[in-house]
């Protein structure tokens, strides 16, 4: 698949993750339903009338109505859409907030978004979020300011890790060596390659909200 640069103009040039592919079908029909076959890769498409071109969007234009002077160009939100600015992943809705934040904060952060810190279930899941949403650690300052805060945190009376939100205890887990640590460090935060680490609850980081 190659970018097709005749819609340059429609997108940001920053928007490196936004182009899955370009398809020509027959009509915008076909080109939605082209990006609901590619699930969850695809969350909107653009069309285009005129040339019937259809590219399929791995995110969200915030700000799309900047992109449509062209009359001729449509923008779809998949079926089932997450808001803007968030993200779909088997069929739950994903947001990094880039503001650094206690792992409280950040809770009641994501609950006033009607969401949960994001509660990491499986490898599939893991694997997204990280590579979604999780830096490089040679992309911060500090290796570790390049982690998030995920949902779990240590319960002294299940004397296990739990899932702020569900209560569930994590039974999937990716704890980096000689993690979890313990001593004072309850909260879970995801960093380098999708590694776990349980560090002090009062340490901000970004954080992923989740909705189910
Ligand atoms: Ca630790």
């Amino acid at each position: 698949m190659k970018r097709d640069h005749s819609f340059d103009n429609y997108l940001q040039s920053s928007a490196n993750n936004v182009i899955l592919t370009n398809v020509a079908v027959g009509g915008r029909i076909a080109c939605v339903l082209e990006c609901q076959m590619r699930l969850p890769d695809c969350v909107a498409v653009l069309h285009q009338d005129q040339e019937l071109r259809c590219i399929l969007l791995r995110r969200f234009f915030n700000d799309w109505n900047s992109y449509l002077s062209n009359k001729s160009v449509a923008y779809f939100l998949r079926k089932y859409e997450c808001s803007p600015g968030w993200r779909e992943f088997n069929n739950h809705c994903y947001f990094l907030n880039q503001t650094m934040r206690t792992w409280n904060e950040a809770k009641v952060e994501c609950q006033r978004h009607n969401a949960y810190l994001v509660e990491v279930e499986s490898s599939d899941e893991n694997t997204w979020v990280t590579s979604t949403y999780i830096k490089p650690p040679d992309q911060c300052p500090v290796s570790w300011y390049c982690s998030v805060w995920s949902g779990g945190m240590y319960s002294t009376t299940k004397q296990n890790h739990v899932w702020q939100n569900s209560e569930a205890i994590a039974s999937y887990t990716n704890w980096d060596s000689d993690q979890p640590s313990g001593g004072g460090q309850n909260c879970i935060n995801i960093w380098k390659g999708g590694k776990w680490d349980d560090a002090f609850c009062g340490a901000q980081f970004e954080f992923v909200c989740e909705k189910p």
